[in-house]
């Protein structure tokens, strides 16, 4: 596996998900295979989750992880090609991804969406460089389309708490008060359309997801109506993916607080559990009743994000052999 980036680069779903029970339950047996290994894990942006899971992952297969915060404590990068550097950014992605790729074998990036150049988002306009320049095997840790570990771990969490052969997951749009990226929900429907699973996207008019993600799931605007007979409740705000109306791109397009999930929307369900990637705002995304029942998954959902990474480390360390 040269890079992880869409749910096609996990190959079948059943060996993956089997894998995971593996890696879970055993998850030192492959640690002779990181020996002497070093997976760089560059952050352009904030996180808890992702930082700690890869990490302890890497630990787990015995490999080194080295940690960057760019910015913070390597020169602030600039990603755009055929600019005068003339501003704060001292050094170029063009230098800096080969000089990081010369010190690791595997690397893992997380850089958001910036949300105001459609265009340069929606080509992963930093990742695919990260892939060109540095001719090591690259990991999507939330790039500017898609969060891949996350939607992996998800459907690890779904297969393990399923009551259903084909249980009906249903992914809310929910109110928040900053832009969100829609790396999560593009992930989450990707996934979910391979995953057997009875898959419903409920969002207010104008959040339509960009088809290649969305594909052929139902969208049903009526939240209420969406969640009824639900096993799986996925809540995520995401800013406006200026499918319909590209000007919009980025923007928040309703705060409505109808949106956000609580008892009265969990009492339609099927007895659903909840399920969030976190971080959450309670009261906003959530109510506080309904994230700390019995039947929120968001802290085991968090847990299996060392499982999903573990996995795809481990995929690649074996053709490294
Ligand atoms: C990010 C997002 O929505 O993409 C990261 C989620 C894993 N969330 C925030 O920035 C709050
Ligand atoms: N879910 C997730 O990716 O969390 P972090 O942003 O904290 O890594």
């Amino acid at each position: 596996m040269r890079k992880f980036f869409d749910v096609e680069d996990i190959g079948n779903l059943e060996k993956a998900l089997e894998e995971a029970r593996s890696v879970k339950s055993n998850p030192f047996a492959w640690k002779a295979l990181g020996e002497n290994r070093t997976i760089m894990i560059v952050f352009f942006n904030s996180s808890l989750r992702t930082r700690l899971s890869t990490q302890k992952a890497a630990l787990n297969l015995g490999m080194s992880p080295i940690v960057l915060n760019i910015g913070q404590d390597s020169w602030k990068l600039e990603t755009e090609l055929g600019v005068v550097m003339d501003s704060d950014k001292s050094e170029h992605l063009r230098e800096a991804i080969p000089v990081m790729a010369s010190y690791c074998d595997i690397i893992g990036v997380r850089s958001f969406a910036g949300l105001t150049d459609r265009e340069f988002d929606y080509n992963e306009t930093i990742l695919k460089q990260f892939i060109e320049f540095s001719g090591k095997p690259v990991i999507s840790l939330e790039s500017a389309t898609v969060h891949p570990c996350q939607a992996f771990a998800d459907l690890i969490t779904i297969e393990e708490y399923r009551r259903k052969k084909r249980p009906k997951v249903v992914m809310t749009w929910a109110p928040h008060p900053k832009a969100l990226p829609q790396a999560v929900p593009n992930s989450f429907a990707q996934w979910m359309n391979a995953a057997d699973v009875d898959f419903v996207i409920t969002h207010p008019r104008g959040y339509e997801l960009d088809s290649r993600f969305a594909g052929n799931a139902v969208v049903e605007y009526d939240q209420m109506k969406a969640l009824e007979g639900a096993d799986f409740v996925y809540a995520k705000n995401w800013s406006c993916p200026g499918v319909t109306n590209p000007s919009d791109y980025g923007r928040i397009l309703s705060k409505d607080m109808s949106w956000t999930v609580d008892e009265a929307h969990m009492a339609v369900t099927d007895n659903a559990f909840f399920m969030h990637c976190l971080p959450v705002r309670r009261n906003m995304i959530v109510s506080d009743a309904v994230i700390d029942a019995p039947t929120s998954l968001v802290i085991p959902e968090a847990a299996n994000r060392v499982v999903s990474v573990q996995v795809v480390m481990k995929r690649m360390l074996e053709e490294m052999k």
